[in-house]
């Protein structure tokens, strides 16, 4: 069974400053991967300086679209180059991965909702299954997706890791973020989250630039999986791959 790993977009890159890499923190995520020798492994990363700074400035998020062919490659083009170094690091580190790109795969489609919060995400997982049962580490990230009436939205690394968890009946997903986990009041990581009111008063929003939502979303969409998730700092993902629980488990079935 398969294992999805998430690399938050404001771990491996300094969200800050437009399209940087955190070369060191990239660095050591992909060498707890490569340490991990863990084969059924699906990576998903967000767009951290990559792709909210260009998402923002076309004025699009995951309900805003846009018809406007130009803005919608600027955001793909730039969570492409994030892509890139993604990909080209985990195969230095001889992690056989390989990129799928989000916008070439999924729409969205069905929503009547002036606000659009209730279209359905579809990720076809034909061309991600079939490479990881050829021994491929498939790497999808946060991008733009058609939107049946409104052009392209953004699609979160969070919503994907959702559609393929339960897609492919993943074990468990591990979501790497710059906090050691999901923090109560008083900043204290919660061991466990089992349905949204344990930490509804806690979670506050992103301060950076985050066309997506913060941890509120991202507890949200994970509550929802089939699989139990963690979510942890950037030391965790060892331990997590390794099949240790750092960081807040979230377990809502
Ligand atoms: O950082 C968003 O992905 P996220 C990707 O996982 C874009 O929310 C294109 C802004």
């Amino acid at each position: 069974m398969a294992v999805v790993l998430k690399l938050g977009g404001s771990v491996v890159t300094d969200k800050d400053r437009p399209e940087t890499v955190d070369d060191e923190a990239l660095d050591a995520a992909v060498d707890a991967v490569a340490d991990s020798g863990l084969e059924a492994l699906v990576v998903v990363h967000g767009g951290g300086s990559f792709g909210h700074h260009h998402a923002a400035n076309h004025g699009v998020s995951t309900t805003d679209g846009t018809s406007d062919a130009a803005g919608a490659l600027a955001i793909h083009a730039a969570m492409k180059r994030l892509n890139e170094a993604v990909v080209s690091r985990l195969q230095s580190r001889g992690v056989p991965a390989l990129p799928v790109h989000p916008l070439s795969v999924a729409a969205r489609h069905g929503s009547d909702d002036a606000a659009g919060e209730d279209a359905e995400l579809s990720l076809p997982l034909d061309s991600t299954e079939t490479l990881l049962g050829e021994g491929f580490v498939p790497v999808l990230h946060g991008d733009v997706v058609a939107h049946a009436g409104r052009g392209v939205t953004v699609v979160s690394g969070d919503e994907l890791v959702v559609r393929l968890a339960d897609g492919l009946g993943a074990d468990r997903v591990g979501l790497c973020s710059t906090v050691p986990g999901v923090y109560d009041e008083n900043e204290v990581v919660v061991d466990e989250i089992r349905s949204f009111e344990d930490v509804a008063a806690a979670l506050g929003g992103s301060e950076s630039t985050d066309v997506t939502g913060g941890m509120a979303a991202k507890v949200r969409a994970l509550l929802a999986m089939d699989a139990p998730a963690y979510v942890f700092g950037p030391d965790g993902v060892g331990p997590f791959l390794a099949g240790e629980s750092p960081g807040t488990r979230i377990d809502g079935r």
